[in-house]
């Protein structure tokens, strides 16, 4: 059936034709028109094969295919969803602006993702990954769009195909023949694309075209390094979080850069950062900084609340009673000149918090695993058991330090210095002998903490994190606890 539509303006340039702005049954769609010029039979049937394989694509980071019409009335025509912009033309309008990393990560995670399944899922290669070919929506949502070029290859062995059949400023070295060699055709597989995802993972990053030397192979045949090539574009990313991905990316060898599903892997474990570092933000009331939360586990009677007081009032109490459920403490600090709250949670003893559940773990930055070097059971089993608990709840990332209490009690202490070392590189962690009664070390632990915190998810730049209104639970947090007091909740306190 023809279909009913009406082009406007032209938006871009696909391979075989134009991109315009357009309307079928009056809805908005992108309409792409074989070039008039173009119209024989071989490229009829390669914009064809560009429909029949759109219409089997269906993924969320992939351009749709609405419709297309090859009649021979009128110039064959597909009709794809209409996005907002192309990544290149975001890009030149941003100037001089840079694209915050969270866009940044999203971006090239939706690449990624839609990379993931043209590879593993259709076995397709697009070929021609650029930034003119990733659209964006509304909301940053990026799609790839314009397989005009893609191919399908099966399994892992690659494909014969034409050389650097896409854009060069973007095609991977493998794609490029060598001088003087006489076949029409060059082995690449999949990987070409990920090179591609990687100059432009650079783009993104530095938000301005790629530069890139024109020649690939020097006077004497030999092929010049793409690190080389593109030195101008690496060197501009200086020491981005993504710089290891990057280049991860554009390896000479194919073999050596990362799979897609790799690249989607590492993104996600960024966008989990960010989102640790939004909560961050959003954990902030109107009297406090941006909040870590801390929090202490460890045996009963192993020191933990005095360790506290001793780090928020710089106080000892020799007499004190056991804490029931969870104790909060706040203390502000200071990283790299950068103002921040501490939220210290102060738990029960082990062994009556085996009632501890997730939610007082839900959102933990940082642990102090805490025994008592007096008390050769709260070491071993109880670090161990503790151990477990916070294997089921926390991330991985999550910060913790290992903390042997009452150093002061001299002779008797039943667990070694050396004991405790070595059950701290088991459980790849540091570890620091305290005492709350004297205060040794009890200023560092909590320091180091944080300190490991800030690296872990690079607080440096979290003054650009959004933040949002806060829920009751901290607004409640930040008015009860505004007058420097200490709070107390029972098991199962809402805040978050
Ligand atoms: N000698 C010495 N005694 C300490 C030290 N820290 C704590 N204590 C004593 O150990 C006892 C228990 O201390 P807490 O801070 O209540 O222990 P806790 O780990 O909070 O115990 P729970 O709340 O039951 O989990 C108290 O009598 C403290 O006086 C220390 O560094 N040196
Ligand atoms: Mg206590």
């Amino acid at each position: 059936m023809q279909a009913k539509y009406q082009l406007k303006n032209a938006i871009g340039n696909g391979s075989y034709g134009r991109v315009y702005e357009a309307t079928l049954n009056d809805e908005p769609v992108a309409a792409k028109v074989l070039h008039p010029t173009l119209i024989h039979p071989t490229t009829v049937d390669k914009f064809r094969e560009e429909c029949e394989l759109l219409q089997r694509l269906n993924h969320k980071n992939v351009v749709k295919l609405i419709q297309f019409d090859i009649s021979n009335s009128s110039p064959p025509v597909l009709f794809t969803e209409l996005l907002a912009c192309d990544l290149r033309e975001y890009i030149t309008n941003l100037k001089p602006k840079k694209i915050p990393f969270p866009e940044v990560v999203s971006i090239i995670l939706d690449v990624a993702n839609g990379l993931d399944y043209l590879h593993y899922v259709c076995e397709i290669i697009h070929r021609d990954l650029a930034s003119k070919n990733i659209l964006l929506t509304k909301t940053g949502q990026a799609k790839i769009a314009d397989l005009g070029l893609a191919k399908f290859y099966r399994g892992k062995q690659g494909m014969s195909a034409s050389p650097v059949p896409g854009t060069p400023l973007y095609a991977a070295p493998e794609t490029h023949p060598k001088p003087g060699t006489t076949s029409p055709k060059v082995e690449y597989n999949e990987k070409i694309d990920i090179f591609s995802l990687g100059v432009i993972s650079m783009e993104v990053i530095n938000s301005r075209e790629p530069k890139c030397v024109p020649v690939v192979f020097d006077t004497d045949g030999r092929r010049i390094p793409e690190n080389e090539r593109r030195k101008d574009d690496i060197r501009e990313m200086g020491d981005h979080r993504l710089r290891g991905l990057v280049l991860s990316c554009i390896e000479d060898n194919s073999d050596k850069r990362l799979n897609a599903k790799e690249v989607v892997e590492w993104l996600q474990k960024e966008k989990s950062v960010i989102e640790k570092k939004n909560t961050i933000v959003q954990r902030r009331t109107p009297n406090y900084p941006p909040t870590l939360r801390i929090i202490c586990l460890g045996n009963s009677a192993t020191g933990k609340t005095c360790i506290i007081k001793r780090f928020k009032d710089n106080c000892f109490h020799d007499h004190l009673r056991a804490t029931v459920g969870l104790d909060v403490f706040i203390k502000n600090i200071t990283l790299n000149g950068k103002k921040f709250s501490l939220r210290i949670d102060d738990t029960a003893g082990q062994e009556r918090f085996s009632s501890i559940t997730s939610s007082f773990l839900r959102d933990v930055d940082g642990v102090l695993l805490v025994f008592d070097v007096t008390d050769s059971k709260s070491f071993e089993p109880g670090i161990d058991s503790i151990k477990k608990l916070i294997d089921d709840h926390l991330d991985d990332w999550t910060c913790k330090i290992l903390v042997g209490n009452k150093v002061d009690a001299g002779d008797k202490r039943e667990v070694t210095r050396k004991q405790a070392e070595e059950l701290a590189a088991n459980l790849g962690v540091r570890y620091f002998e305290t005492s709350a009664k004297t205060g040794q070390n009890i200023q560092t632990v909590f320091e180091e903490l944080a300190k490991e915190i800030y690296n872990a998810l690079d607080l440096s730049d979290i003054g650009t994190y959004q933040q949002k209104k806060p829920c009751n639970g901290a607004v409640l947090l930040g008015q009860e606890l505004g007058q420097e007091q200490t709070e107390k909740f029972s098991l199962g306190c809402p805040f978050c």
